[in-house]
């Protein structure tokens, strides 16, 4: 069925948004159509990161259709992985195979990607983390991409911020065993605590889906540390915390990117005060992109924009930049575009990417007070 289409001969130039596939003549004048596919953690118990990065990402689409009007339109396609390895799976397969779209954003957790990363590598298809914050996830091949700031990175930042400024020197680590992300920050955690010369009192495990820490936290309080060092998601993290400050810890508690959320306030109440997490993005930012993109946030959605928005903000402007740069939307063009990416400056900071793609920045320390994250000074 064509609607409006002039069949045969090819005298006039294609209107904007007919065709699509790339196939037309005029290429210079037709519009790019790019379906994006996004894998997101969107319901579940984590689903407050997937929600945060869709706000983002609609945010942005609409900014980059406008201001592209006639170059370049982007669709998103959204799927919902549950925080599960094998929704990921499922997930970036249909994208791939049955929406044919020519990249793929997400999926939110580092173990989900370590689990579908390969699929789209192997399928030869771009797919771009906007919050895989593990060692690694661009070793498993040259169509990975991401623009989260590891942990490597920010862990770092905020230990020794609190080191400085807390005079920490013995800590005891707590982390979720069954989920790669809480493993790599917790490892980050233990090599940057001997690196800094600091006294490991005691370490302890948990689940994800686990709700009573009790047991752990009671032994971990009783070897006496100066911080506790948490690595989990949101809902887990959260709870591990009321749950110290129930049994009577005064020190430090740090945590890594999982907490970079505002149901954390939520979750633990007042017992979040004083909780010190590393960013890379931070709504109280005193720069003229982050306050545009905050203001922009706030008159959609009525509320602030975390970390998580802000990167999956940026991931799009990246790929609306890649897929002008390639002038068509093509996967393997679009590979070598997102590959050449070298600075990118959004409203996650100043990004810059080392030969394996793996993103370089700076972390900015935050700590909770009265509800919500503000610079630690
Ligand atoms: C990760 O899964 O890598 C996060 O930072 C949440």
């Amino acid at each position: 069925l064509m609607v409006g289409c002039s069949s045969g001969g090819n005298t006039s130039a294609p209107a904007a948004g007919e065709g699509g596939s790339g196939q037309a003549a005029s290429t210079d004048e037709q519009e790019i159509q790019a379906k994006i596919g996004v894998v997101g953690f969107l319901s579940g118990s984590g689903a407050a990161y997937g929600e945060a990065q869709k706000a983002g990402l609609e945010l942005a689409l609409g900014e980059l259709n406008e201001a592209n009007k006639g170059k370049l339109k982007i669709e998103l396609k959204f799927e919902d992985s549950a925080g599960e390895k094998e929704g990921a799976i499922n997930a970036v397969n249909k994208l791939i195979n049955q929406d044919n779209v020519v990249a793929i954003i997400g999926p939110t957790l580092s173990g989900e990607m370590f689990a579908a990363g390969p699929v789209a590598n192997e399928a030869e298809t771009p797919i771009f983390g906007i919050s895989n914050t593990s060692e690694g996830i661009n070793d498993i091949g040259e169509y990975v991409f991401r623009n989260s700031l590891p942990e490597s990175i920010a862990i770092p930042t905020a230990m020794k911020a609190a080191v400085e400024k807390n005079g920490l020197k013995k800590v005891a680590l707590i982390h979720a065993s069954n989920d790669d992300f809480s493993v790599n920050g917790y490892k980050v955690m233990k090599a940057t605590a001997e690196k800094l010369g600091l006294e490991i009192t005691g370490e302890a495990t948990f689940a994800n889906g686990d709700v009573d820490f009790s047991a752990q936290l009671t032994k971990l309080k009783q070897t006496n540390p100066d911080a506790l060092l948490v690595s989990a998601l949101y809902k887990e993290g959260s709870m591990v915390v009321k749950k110290a400050r129930e049994l009577g810890f005064t020190g430090t508690i740090l945590g890594g990117n999982g907490f970079n959320n505002p149901k954390v306030f939520e979750i633990a109440g007042p017992a979040a005060e004083g909780l010190i997490v590393a960013t890379p993005f931070s709504p109280e930012k005193k720069d003229d992109k982050v306050q545009a993109f905050v203001k922009a946030f706030e008159a959609k959605y009525n509320k602030k924009p975390d970390q998580f928005a802000a990167q999956a903000y940026d991931s799009l402007y990246i790929m609306s930049q890649s897929l002008l740069a390639a002038g068509k939307a093509e996967r393997e063009e679009l590979r070598g575009q997102l590959a050449q990416l070298r600075d990118f400056t959004g409203v996650s900071g100043k990004l810059s990417f080392d030969e394996k793609r793996n993103p370089i920045g700076d972390a900015v320390v935050v700590v909770a007070k009265e509800g919500k994250f503000v610079p630690f000074e």
